[in-house]
């Protein structure tokens, strides 16, 4: 009886340790419905939702107002690589209240700082890019080189346009995920084997 409990329980063990794997690579992820606010420092940027009916799904963070417009995560590591991505729309000829049309030279950044270095730019998004001009469309970007630090930020920066209700542009689901060295199924099922002859073999000494 106690050598099933003790079986048991390493098969629990196990188990949950193939849990945590699965999903240790995706270290943020921001919907805005509603906005963790720990996740952000923001400026020029308010999480607008429901019935704004432009927008991707539900809440979306929707960059207007005066001044350098931005979003900044907190830092991560990321010294192994990884992938950031997320949804963008800019206004375009479609002229709305929401989304008023940016214009060419008020392009958005999107760059990391390595260990409190400089921000450096990982994409630079024209205002006029098809693909988001309108319309929601997905933006996945690599992280590698120098972005690859222990203490990486991320920020979106939109730092000209012409004021209050115009050039806007709006976020949602964000997502950032790290590159994990997963073990080999092997490897787990000797470890898994390993925690059975530990916990049988102190039955054994008990009994
Ligand atoms: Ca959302
Ligand atoms: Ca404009
Ligand atoms: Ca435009
Ligand atoms: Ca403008």
């Amino acid at each position: 009886m106690k050598f099933l409990n003790a079986a048991f329980i390493s098969l629990l063990l196990s188990t949950s340790f193939l849990v945590n794997i699965a999903n240790a690579g995706l270290i943020l992820e921001e919907d805005f419905d509603p906005i963790t606010s720990a996740n952000w420092t923001l400026s020029n940027g308010t999480v607008l939702g429901n019935p704004v009916s432009e927008f991707f799904e539900l809440n979306a963070l929707h960059f207007d107002g005066n001044g350098a417009r931005s979003a900044t995560t907190n830092a991560f590591d990321m010294s192994t690589g990884g992938l950031l991505s997320f949804m963008l729309k800019i206004g375009g000829a479609n002229d709305t209240a929401t989304f008023e049309d940016a214009d060419s030279g008020e392009d958005v950044l999107i760059q990391y700082a390595a260990n409190d270095g400089a921000w450096e730019n990982l994409l630079v998004i024209d205002t006029e890019e098809l693909l988001y001009k309108d319309a929601w469309g997905m933006v996945n970007i690599s992280i590698t080189g120098l972005a690859m630090s222990s203490n990486t930020k991320f920020q979106w920066i939109q730092a000209k346009h012409s004021g209050n209700n115009w050039d806007n542009w709006a976020i949602d689901n964000v997502k950032l995920s790290n590159n994990v060295d997963v073990p080999e199924p092997s490897t787990l099922a000797i470890f898994a084997l390993g925690m059975m002859g530990l916990a049988s073999r102190r039955f054994k000494k008990k009994a």
